[in-house]
């Protein structure tokens, strides 16, 4: 389960101390003295190393804890050879699009092409794939199998299960399946991802990392951390309460607002799975549809 921040030990490679800039080459890291990466970050954003840019964010929490981080920064995706620019990582690849969906950063709400990018030097645009999460991460499977590969950012924490995709006019399933990733993490990543970081470096099997909140992974059918844990349909989770309806903006004369709407009761469509009414939400397991 997860840990506090500051509690772990540091990783042994914390005597290398502060780099100026995480490295974003092997001549940056060779300056360093470091013969490799512990993680890698792959991202679509321009490297900006401030707090407001989650590659910096996140790689800078991992130096703190002792681990040498480098940068991937806005690759040229079309082929695997820009993933291996700091060679093999000891531990993985952290995958992200950057602090936007890729998609959103390069279209407009018409799906027009943008003419510019926020998070690009010089607001150039075409400096990323669509779908930046899934290109990258396969890039990265390609440039070394075996080496695990993280997934997260708003991309993946949006796609993590069957979502509406704007673009497509589709619903598509969770980004998992397409990416090939071994873990995600959403949202605010930072406590799940130390504590992955540190039990891989103790040299824990990726597969073996199922108890921690906040992550996704694919599992076989049936498959639970524990027998302590209910499975919940994600269909059937947060359902909404009562919803009140609009009061009309524009109504020339005040009216009283109408009753509000009754709360659907769903039955559990589930008839294999006992779940009481009010289940704790840290012991849940959700099941994507
Ligand atoms: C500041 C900001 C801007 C600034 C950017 C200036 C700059 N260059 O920094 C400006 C004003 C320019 C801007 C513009 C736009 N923005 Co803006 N912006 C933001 C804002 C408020 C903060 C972004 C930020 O700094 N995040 C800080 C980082 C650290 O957070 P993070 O990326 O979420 O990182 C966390 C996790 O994702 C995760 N994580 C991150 N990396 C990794 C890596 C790994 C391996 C893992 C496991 C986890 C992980 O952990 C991190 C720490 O907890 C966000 C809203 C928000 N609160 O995030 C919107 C937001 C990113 N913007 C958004 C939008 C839509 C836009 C515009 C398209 C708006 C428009 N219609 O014009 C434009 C972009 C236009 C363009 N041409 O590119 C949306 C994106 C929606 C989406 N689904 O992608 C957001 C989310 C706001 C929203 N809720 O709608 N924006």
């Amino acid at each position: 389960m997860t840990q506090p921040l500051f509690s772990h030990r540091k990783h042994w490679a914390a005597r290398f101390g502060t780099a100026p800039f995480l490295p974003m080459s092997r001549a940056e890291m060779t300056a360093l003295g470091w013969d490799a990466c512990d993680v890698i970050l792959v991202t679509g954003d321009a490297y900006l190393d401030h707090p407001s840019f989650g590659m910096a964010l996140i790689g800078r929490m991992l130096e703190a804890q002792g681990y040498r981080v480098g940068i991937i920064s806005q690759p040229d995706w079309h082929s695997a050879d820009a993933f291996r620019a700091l060679g093999q990582p000891t531990l993985y690849f952290g995958v992200t699009a950057g602090n936007m969906d890729s998609m959103v950063n390069r279209y407009t709400a018409d799906r027009k092409v943008r003419s510019d990018d926020a998070y690009t030097a010089h607001a150039e645009p075409n400096k990323r794939p669509d779908r930046a999460v899934t290109v990258y991460a396969q890039r990265c499977r390609e440039a070394y199998p075996g080496t695990p590969v993280i997934i997260g950012s708003i991309e993946a924490s949006l796609r993590r299960i069957a979502h509406y995709d704007y673009w497509s006019d589709t619903v598509r399933r969770s980004v998992l399946p397409d990416s090939k990733a071994d873990l995600l993490i959403f949202g605010n990543a930072e406590r799940a991802l130390l504590d992955v970081t540190h039990r891989l470096a103790k040299g824990e099997k990726i597969g073996d990392i199922r108890d921690l909140r906040g992550t996704g992974f694919m599992v076989p059918r049936d498959w639970k951390p524990d027998e302590t844990w209910i499975e919940a349909l994600s269909t059937e989770l947060d359902t909404p309460g009562a919803i009140d309806t609009h009061v009309d903006p524009y109504a020339m004369s005040p009216s009283s607002p109408p009753p509000p709407r009754r709360r659907r009761k769903v039955p559990h469509p589930c008839a294999s799975c006992r779940r009481p009414s009010a289940s704790p939400r840290a012991r849940n397991c959700a099941r994507a549809p």
